[in-house]
């Protein structure tokens, strides 16, 4: 993406600025070419992302069967001045996966940031997000960094000294991480916010099976979409040959393990190229794409203090269905 074309400039607004963080195609091949490489056969979740994954994701969002970003806007629409009194005026805001941008809007009137600084792997997507943010907020300096979770925010970027730091990672993408990654994740937030800062982190909570299965089965099929568009940019970005009509997609709840697990079963024995490699599969053998963990807000507090946060508060929905935390120190 060439920013500074001057077609591109125009469209900018003056109080956004855009840095490019992207992990390049090299990296992710060799990620690729690991996980498939592996037994069972892995792919990583942020594959998902790209332009069509990032609408497909959208489209979840909206359905009536995906209850998570419904019911994490009523809590935050809600609860949006209590929260907003926790994290107090003039904070640095950085979104981790911003993606739409939409549920910080919920706070930034009341909370009045002097700086958010939105993380987003999906980079066209967070440039027209960022830009009509910055639009409609004029007042607020705007930051949009493409890259992923592991991105060397202070290592590229000067945040003020002296504000406060606050973290919001909303819609439970920290489900998406294995518990000990979790935990590390809340160790580096802690260490980047530092004395005093603090995170706003949407956590989905366990729930019955039916309501979990059905949110990752919707009846539209977007997920299953979503799903098997990974493969259709594999196709596209390394040059390898999946037939998407070989392949299906499966979601179900691990019990054990509180976690859905979305998988891509290959519906015959078949060989597949990826980035010159060749790749065999058992007839119903599976890629595992993603797992989101289902937390108990006792079960998160615990896994928040171990990462050194010793305060921390909750705001709910009547059904107790998905959690939004404010941990800090
Ligand atoms: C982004 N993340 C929190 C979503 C989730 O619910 O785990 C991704 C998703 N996968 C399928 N549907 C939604």
């Amino acid at each position: 993406m060439n920013l500074s074309a001057p077609l591109a400039r125009r469209h900018i607004p003056r109080n956004l600025f855009v840095l490019d963080l992207a992990p390049r195609t090299e990296s992710i091949e060799r990620e690729v070419v690991t996980g498939l490489s592996r037994l069972p056969k892995t792919l990583p979740p942020k594959l998902f992302y790209d332009r069509r994954g990032a609408e497909l994701f959208n489209a979840i969002c909206g359905t009536r069967a995906y209850y998570p970003t419904r019911t994490e806007n009523q809590i935050l629409e809600l609860s949006a001045p209590e929260i907003a009194a926790a994290i107090g005026l003039g904070s640095v805001m950085i979104e981790y996966g911003a993606g739409e941008i939409e549920k910080v809007r919920h706070l930034l009137q009341s909370a009045r940031p002097s700086m958010y600084v939105a993380l987003d792997i999906s980079g066209d997507q967070l440039v027209r997000a960022s830009t009509s943010l910055a639009f409609a907020y004029p007042w607020l300096s705007v930051v949009s960094v493409i890259g992923d979770y592991h991105a060397e925010l202070e290592a590229e970027l000067t945040l003020p000294e002296r504000a406060r730091r606050i973290v919001f990672f909303p819609g439970s993408t920290i489900g998406n991480f294995e518990p000990d990654d979790a935990c590390d994740f809340l160790r580096r937030v802690r260490a980047l916010v530092g004395e005093g800062g603090g995170i706003v982190i949407g956590v989905d909570l366990q729930k019955s099976i039916e309501v979990l299965d059905l949110a990752y089965n919707d009846p539209q099929g977007y997920t299953a979409a979503f799903n098997l568009n990974v493969l259709a940019r594999l196709n596209r970005e390394l040059d390898a040959d999946f037939d998407l009509s070989t392949f299906a997609h499966r979601a179900f709840y691990n019990t054990e393990r509180a976690r859905i697990e979305m998988h891509l079963a290959s519906l015959r024995e078949q060989r597949v190229r990826v980035a010159g490699r060749s790749f065999s599969f058992a007839a119903g053998e599976t890629i595992h794409t993603e797992n989101s963990y289902k937390y108990t807000p006792d079960g998160f507090v615990s896994m928040a203090r171990r990462a050194g946060f010793n305060a921390s508060r909750m705001w709910t929905d009547p059904a107790r269905w998905f959690g939004v935390f404010f941990l800090h120190n």
